[in-house]
């Protein structure tokens, strides 16, 4: 039971050893669609790296030795909904939890358990009670610099997953890009969706689309968090729209890298009606609860009008029966205590949220920004945050001390963004954001107490044969004492 990450709450070995039998099933109780789709989940990958056949079947009666078992049960409340109980004894594991997510978070478990690629097919035997320390363990991506197709989103997805990650959030908007059709304002895309940064083909996805991911994500018990980014970082909108720009004139696109620049025309109702059209729009594409406003870097947005356009925003959220979060910068205007803000890198702003009654998502700049470079010789990546931020990085702090000052129980959990102005490829994607990501899972995942960077950085050594498994292009840090050759 050594490689497991994120590490969970309590491991404990017994000394002896489960086969994985060629003909083992994969048992599940209650079988419903959900908790099929979930044995699936487990099913697909084990089939393709064994050759077993692995059916499943409903209930445990007549599986033979060395089966998989998946069981909700309602006896452990304990175990809230994320957290399951793997029991593995010479004859069976036995998975059990109070929720489907719970036992989706646990088959992630029982892979990490068995081998990544090849047999023998065995397991140490012992018991794991695992529950995430946080409510929200998030990856940002950026579409909006460089768009990512659908496919490449979802790639993402079963990445998180296996990191017992939880939310996604999408930068859909910004300068650049405007990357989700909105009906009642189809320009956003037409005109908006055509550029990038480097002068790039830009894209967006349809509602079609865009409903395709939350799907693929609401089966990996992964929410999605929509982000607009407003009042500022919306050239793409102002070229798409004369009457949102104060001059009343367009704008070309753009397709360079400032930020700051941009600002809806805030004494014009026209910028509230368009606001309100891509928040309801967005709304019902939404199950999950949160709208993300944006709200930061309004360089050029005149302090008391963004302070009132951020409460007007945020009542246009609830009406749309949602609830707003926004980058730290919102703390400056009177929040509701239900938003949540994101910490970023001015820690008195956000404490102004969090005064406020405010919960914070937590992604400090020097920790979890993942478009940073690793090192000098990173060939993509900026360096604002005035260092390298290398995997010890990333894993050497603590969401909930980062920030002095914090009322007890505001911090929601952690977010790491990725933005995207330096690199469009899913290779590059994955190079920035592995391992640091898999640092970060933990860090979101296992309770301050169990993490140690020494345990972790032998435990990410092993993990890396998985990743080599699943294609991963990870950095090869220097920090880890890789047992996998490159
Ligand atoms: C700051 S973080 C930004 C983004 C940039 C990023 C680059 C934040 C809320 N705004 O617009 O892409 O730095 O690291």
């Amino acid at each position: 039971m050594k490689n497991l990450l994120p590490l969970p709450v309590s491991v404990t070995p017994s000394n002896g050893t489960f086969v994985l039998a060629p003909e083992a099933v994969i048992a599940l109780t209650p079988s419903t669609d959900e908790t099929a789709r979930i044995a699936q989940a487990l099913a697909e990958p084990l089939r393709r790296a064994s050759g077993y056949r692995l059916p499943v079947q409903a209930g445990a009666a007549g599986a033979p030795k060395g089966s998989l078992l998946l069981a909700i049960t309602r006896l452990d409340a304990g175990l809230g909904n994320e957290g399951y109980e793997l029991r593995v004894d010479p004859e069976r594991m036995a998975l059990t939890a109070l929720k489907p997510a719970g036992l989706f978070r646990g088959i992630q478990t029982v892979r990490q358990l068995l081998p990544a690629t090849e047999g023998p097919w065995r397991a140490e035997t012992g018991v794991i009670r695992d529950a995430p320390r946080f409510v929200w363990r998030g990856f940002m991506l950026d579409v909006a610099r460089h768009f990512f197709k659908v496919e490449e989103v979802q790639r993402v997805l079963d990445l998180m997953a296996f990191h017992k990650l939880n939310v996604l959030h999408l930068h859909l908007t910004d300068d650049q890009g405007w990357r989700i059709h909105i009906h009642s304002w189809p320009n956003l895309t037409k005109v908006g969706g055509s550029s990038a940064v480097g002068g790039g083909p830009g894209g967006f996805y349809t509602q079609e689309q865009y409903k395709a991911i939350v799907e693929y994500a609401r089966a990996r018990y992964i929410t999605v968090v929509p982000e607009v980014d407003l009042p500022g970082h919306v050239n793409a909108a102002l070229a798409s729209y004369p009457e949102l720009n104060a001059s009343g004139q367009a704008p070309a696109v753009y397709t360079g890298t400032e930020v700051g620049f941009s600002s809806l025309a805030l004494d014009r109702e026209i910028s509230y009606k368009f606001a309100e059209d891509v928040l309801r729009e967005l709304a019902a594409l939404t199950p999950g609860p949160f709208l993300h406003i944006g709200g930061d870097e309004t360089h050029s947005t005149p302090d008391e009008d963004y302070r009132r356009f951020v409460e007007r925003i945020q009542a246009l959220v609830q009406k749309a029966g949602k609830v707003c979060i926004g980058w730290e910068e919102i703390g400056r205007a009177r929040l509701l205590p239900t938003s949540a803000a994101q910490y970023w890198v001015n820690g008195e702003t956000a404490l102004k949220a969090a005064a406020q009654g405010s919960r914070l998502v937590m992604s400090p700049a020097t920790k979890t920004y993942l478009d940073q470079k690793y090192n000098a010789g990173t060939p993509i990546g900026l360096t604002w945050t005035g260092g390298y931020t290398e995997v010890q990085d990333c894993y050497d702090w603590d969401p909930e001390t980062f920030l002095p000052g914090l009322p007890a129980g505001a911090v929601l959990g952690m977010e790491a963004p990725l933005w995207s102005e330096t690199f469009s490829t899913l290779a590059d994607l994955e190079f920035m954001a592995f391992p640091r990501l898999c640092a970060l899972a933990e860090v979101a995942w296992t309770p301050a107490a169990r993490r140690s960077w020494t345990d972790f950085r032998t435990r990410l050594a092993g993990h890396g044969a998985r990743l080599n498994a699943q294609g991963v292009n990870y950095y090869p840090s220097y920090q880890i004492p890789w047992e996998a050759s490159f």
